[in-house]
């Protein structure tokens, strides 16, 4: 059977997805936590992206998170996808980020923000100078440093390819190692700021060698992918979480490019993270929550305007298309849109970023579903998604 598009009302009606932002679970829409406290014991700013994707942020997002510190958030453009905010430049010249305002002192620096926050809050089980952790930074640095060398530099034969691929699993080893040695998932007997610390990077590691370089980090590791499980067992991490998607297309710009090895499972790996199907793929383990359709669903509603205007398809047409994959999203039948609105609904469907705009699993929903509805109506993809910056993803174009 296939189904008419509904119209927006009867859209609306069919999704009552909340959250509490300020109380409730690790969401990147807050702009204030506050974990059940007061507004008058917020002493913390933090500055991060407006896309919840820089990995240096993501590690004192996490951080207040786990330690349920009240605070508040401002959201600062990033270089390579629109133009940083004057305000924030007078605060911070160089424009990077994070920084946090503590009693109204402004740090900057990932790890000297933990340590600042540290002498006021007290260490997350375990502090960034205790000797158990240090070590672990230290691995972590090692761990970045032979990533970047075998994704982020073109090479010249396959012997160079085959070296960076034994340098960088020859310290995975040696994470393994580290993990192994307590019986819990985690770093240390419990989860502490070295998880924290290991997070970001391992998260772009996951998806960026699963798409360039057909390597699996989850799959092929068993303590990295207990260590993902237990992760995963947290709100606080599923709140920051990506998927491999926007990881890999988010990565090059702010690498300065990620090179495939065009090894037959790289090119594998890059279709399905391109092209579907999303679920599945070793982006996520935990169970689909029984909300990701109308937590898509909100989430489109909320935008729709921008979300059209934004679209390089003419407006009418694509409302008409976009209504369609949302109507086959939520009541899981086919709805035939409009001639010539492949391109728009493939647009739409490679600019979806997460955890900024939805959850993962609320993104695979609607990913399957745009796919599936722009195949009904051809096989033309949207225009590519740029390489060098993602000015296609300007916040400003957003602001509602
Ligand atoms: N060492 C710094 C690195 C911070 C950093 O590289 N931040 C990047 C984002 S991931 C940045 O702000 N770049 C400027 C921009 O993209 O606007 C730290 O640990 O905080």
């Amino acid at each position: 059977m296939t189904l008419a598009p509904l119209s927006w009302p009867e859209l609306e009606a069919l999704t009552d997805f909340q959250i509490d932002p300020v109380h409730g679970p690790t969401n990147p829409q807050a702009r204030l936590r506050l974990f059940g406290q007061s507004e008058s014991e917020v002493r913390v700013t933090l500055y991060r992206d407006n896309h919840a994707w820089c990995p240096y942020c993501q590690k004192i997002w996490l951080w207040l998170e786990e330690k349920q510190i009240p605070y508040r958030i401002e959201k600062v453009t990033m270089f390579c996808y629109g133009q940083k905010e004057d305000w924030y430049k007078r605060k911070v010249p160089s424009g990077m980020l994070p920084a946090v305002e503590l009693d109204g002192q402004i740090i900057t620096e990932s790890d000297d923000i933990l340590i600042a926050l540290e002498t006021v809050y007290g260490p997350l089980k375990w502090g960034m100078k205790d000797s158990r952790v240090l070590p672990l930074r230290q691995l972590e640095r090692l761990l970045f440093r032979v990533w970047c060398s075998w994704l982020c530099y073109p090479t010249r034969s396959p012997r160079q390819e085959q070296g960076n691929r034994e340098q960088f699993t020859g310290v995975v080893a040696r994470v393994e190692g580290a993990l192994s040695s307590t019986p819990s998932p985690y770093f240390l007997e419990e989860f502490s700021t070295a998880d924290v610390i290991f997070t970001p990077y391992v998260e772009r590691m996951n998806a960026s060698l699963y798409y360039y370089k057909g390597y699996s980090l989850r799959e092929q590791n068993p303590y990295l992918s207990a260590w993902f499980d237990g992760m995963e067992s947290r709100l606080t991490y599923r709140g920051t979480q990506s998927d491999f998607h926007t990881h890999a297309h988010d990565l090059p710009p702010q690498m300065g490019g990620c090179w495939s090895n065009g090894e037959p499972q790289a090119q594998i790996n890059q279709e399905r993270v391109d092209y579907g199907p999303w679920f599945g793929l070793p982006d996520v383990r935990y169970p689909e929550p029984a909300s990701s359709r109308i937590e898509a669903l909100q989430r489109v509603l909320k935008h729709r305007r921008n979300i059209i205007r934004v679209n390089p398809t003419e407006d009418q047409l694509f409302d008409q298309a976009l209504r369609c994959a949302l109507t086959s999203m939520m009541q899981g039948e086919e709805c035939i849109p409009p001639p010539g609105s492949d391109v728009a609904l493939r647009y739409l469907r490679d600019r979806i970023n997460v955890p900024r705009d939805m959850s993962i699993y609320a993104a695979k929903r609607l990913r399957q579903a745009l796919e599936q509805t722009a195949s009904l109506a051809g096989d033309r993809q949207g225009p590519p998604i740029p390489l060098q910056h993602r000015r296609d993803q300007d916040p400003v174009e957003f602001v509602s």
